[in-house]
């Protein structure tokens, strides 16, 4: 039997219209995301940005313009509001996500001194989430994205899953990105392509893997 885990990138208040880093059209997503969050997949995985409150990638600590790009610690880092500050409201599921549906949750950017937009590796491949050796142990062959944003947190996450070796697919009308510089999120679709990701719309990965939960909603 393959096994399939769904994963929901950062579908979190501050990425949200009226947020502190709100991505356009973020909330569209939210009842895309939840009635994949009714299907049977076998884990239902989601990440959360998490921030310390002086993260690195706010460009307030470093008193710079937001979207502006530093170096940090010898690597790239694209400066952002503050944004999924831990304990904050801006840092919580968005409310009507269905997230107690989740399997389990995994934190990034937790680190002060790192970014880390992929939900299995920091932006320098240091720490890991947990998330690839939580995929493991429930023996998943196929990894099924949707989230936010489609240019950053879905684009690492999915380079990482393919690394690791997971057949992937991004659910296209479950994600939604930021296209900082216009471009962006078509850009991503095609790097993701180019590693032999399939994008699909939500319809049809659920036709194909649940055909009768679609007859039944
Ligand atoms: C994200 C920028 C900064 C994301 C997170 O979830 O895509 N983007 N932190
Ligand atoms: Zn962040």
């Amino acid at each position: 039997m393959i096994k399939r885990a769904l994963l929901v990138v950062d579908v979190q208040n501050d990425f949200l219209p009226g947020g502190a880093l709100a991505v356009p059209g973020g909330d569209t997503i939210i009842p895309v995301v939840n009635q994949l969050l009714e299907l049977p997949f076998d884990v239902r995985v989601g990440s959360r940005d998490y921030h310390p409150r002086h993260h690195c990638s706010f460009a307030s600590i470093w008193g710079k313009n937001v979207g502006e790009c530093i170096i940090v610690d010898g690597g790239e880092q694209i400066l952002w509001p503050d944004h999924c500050v831990q304990g904050t409201k801006g840092s919580e599921f968005a409310l009507e996500l269905h997230y107690s549906r989740f399997h389990k949750v995994v934190y990034k950017g937790v680190d002060i001194a790192i970014d880390s937009y992929s939900a299995f590796f920091d932006n320098q491949k240091r720490r890991s989430t947990g998330l690839g050796d939580y995929l493991s142990q429930h023996a998943i062959d196929e990894l099924y994205v949707a989230g936010l944003a489609t240019d950053y947190c879905v684009l690492y996450s999915v380079q990482d899953a393919r690394a690791l070796g997971f057949k992937t697919t991004v659910i296209i009308d479950g994600c939604r990105g930021i296209d900082l510089r216009a471009g962006d999120v078509d850009r991503a679709i095609d790097v993701m392509r180019d590693l032999g990701v399939h994008i699909k719309t939500a319809e049809e990965v659920t036709l194909k893997l649940f055909p009768s939960n679609l007859l039944a909603s």
